[in-house]
């Protein structure tokens, strides 16, 4: 069976490389959906690649994940990882490995940035690392449930 991984992307990341160079990088979500599907294939998972501006539809996309026995998820929520009670709920209601993922080191920016509704409920957080955070998640995810790499 196709074991694959869910990279979730909220509010706003499909702006990502049309401005905010400064604080998101230059590249583009296409080129990080590109980036993910490498590091993915390093572990013979399969990818869905979604983004939304949405609450509910992020909600409905781990809930398919959890359903659907996807072997992980990688979610960059957005601003809703600062507001989200029901993304956090969402998360903890399914049986799947969670890792959160931002682009900027939120801890050098604004406070209200600080706070994360799903590092509680995630098995890891990262940040800072730029768009090569996504790679560095799907690695550490096939790590943490022991997924044989390829080369
Ligand atoms: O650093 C991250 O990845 C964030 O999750 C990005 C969110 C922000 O609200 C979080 O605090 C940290 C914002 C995503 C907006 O992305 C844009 C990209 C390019 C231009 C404008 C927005």
């Amino acid at each position: 069976m196709a074991k694959t991984v869910y990279v979730l992307n909220g509010p706003n990341l499909n702006l990502l490389g049309t401005r905010e160079p400064k604080t998101y990088g230059r590249a583009t979500l296409k080129d990080v959906e590109k980036l993910c599907r490498e590091a993915a294939r390093r572990h013979d998972f399969e990818v869905k690649f979604e983004q939304s501006n949405h609450e509910g539809e992020i909600v409905d996309s781990i809930h398919a994940a959890g359903a659907g026995g996807a072997v992980g998820i990688v979610i960059n929520a957005g601003a809703y990882t600062h507001t989200s009670v029901a993304i956090r709920d969402a998360i903890a209601a399914v049986d799947v490995p969670v890792i959160e993922v931002h682009i900027s080191n939120v801890f050098a920016r604004e406070s209200f940035r600080h706070h994360s509704h799903i590092a509680p409920v995630a098995k890891a957080s990262l940040c800072g690392f730029g768009v090569d955070g996504y790679a560095l998640a799907i690695d550490g995810l096939a790590a943490l449930i022991g997924a044989r790499r390829k080369d």
